[in-house]
């Protein structure tokens, strides 16, 4: 449960607005999959300009690739806009996940700019201390049994991509919104809720024991801020369902922003809040 969560709604449609923040959090952008959002994504770039930018590991899926190459334009797009951003005095950091392990074995180097990381520890600009990671080392299902966790990365794509012709037909008969089958499954099945905690506490627990304030993470593809322990637990969500990303402000807020597509029936910018609580 989100603590202080607030919806913002801005009146359709807003001009070209460009959000100044200190730092932006992205993971599972899952670029050269189907499923990935990226021109929502790009939309999101557009507007939010950064003096950091996180890359939280599966970025770009290596595993989709295998199983057949797709890779449209505009997954090449963003690719280069984060690129041009590194070459333009933003710091560009890419921690890989386990779709885009590969990427592992340069850890330390860099290319085109952005930096390559195992972990890292980011203070934000009110002192806190967080550490970056991707995640999938406290996911025991993807450690142990990497061939389920292939098998339920399937049945995940085919929740998406239904849920892209359920949103199409809700767009057709006019109900606005945001609704997404696959957080729908993730919040009613009983072995994903416990999955999910799972995660979550194994991930805050060893946190804890390095003494840092909170965490950053992907992975589970379930965005949140959110107090458990003692810690900030911060998930940036993804950019195949939930169209999320963390932002840090200037003053060390953290933020949860959820992007959405203009849309006629809907508004064209949501904006979910759930701050933090000060310590
Ligand atoms: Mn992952």
């Amino acid at each position: 449960m989100p603590m202080d969560t607030a919806t913002h709604k801005s009146p359709a449609p807003p001009e070209k607005a460009t959000h100044r923040v200190r730092s932006l959090f992205l993971s599972d952008i899952h670029l050269g999959s189907r499923a990935c959002r990226a021109e929502e994504l790009l939309e999101f770039l557009k507007d939010y300009e950064a003096s950091n930018i996180f890359l939280l590991g599966d970025i770009v899926d290596f595993w989709a690739m295998s199983r057949s190459l797709y890779w449209p334009a505009q997954h090449n797009t963003v690719v280069q806009k984060l690129l041009k951003k590194a070459r333009h005095h933003v710091r560009v950091y890419l921690i890989p996940g386990n779709h885009d392990e590969a990427l592992r074995d340069y850890v330390g180097s860099s290319f085109g700019d952005i930096t390559l990381l195992r972990d890292h520890v980011h203070t934000a600009a009110d002192g806190r201390r967080y550490a970056l990671l991707h995640g999938d080392e406290y996911d025991q299902v993807t450690t142990y049994h990497r061939w389920v966790s292939v098998l339920g990365d399937i049945s995940y794509t085919l929740l998406v991509r239904l849920n892209r012709l359920l949103s199409f037909i809700r767009r057709r008969i006019g109900v606005s919104g945001h609704w997404s089958l696959a957080d729908y499954a993730k919040r009613n099945v009983l072995r994903a809720v416990s999955f999910i905690s799972d995660f979550e506490t194994s991930v805050v627990h060893n946190v804890k024991k390095r003494g840092l304030d909170g965490v950053i993470c992907g992975h589970i593809h379930t965005p949140v801020i959110k107090r458990i322990d003692g810690l900030t637990y911060i998930n940036c969500g993804d950019w195949v369902d939930s169209c999320t990303a963390i932002v840090e402000h200037y003053d060390g807020r953290m933020q949860l922003v959820r992007w959405m597509q203009p849309d006629a029936a809907a508004s064209a910018c949501d904006v979910e809040i759930a701050e933090a609580p000060s310590r």
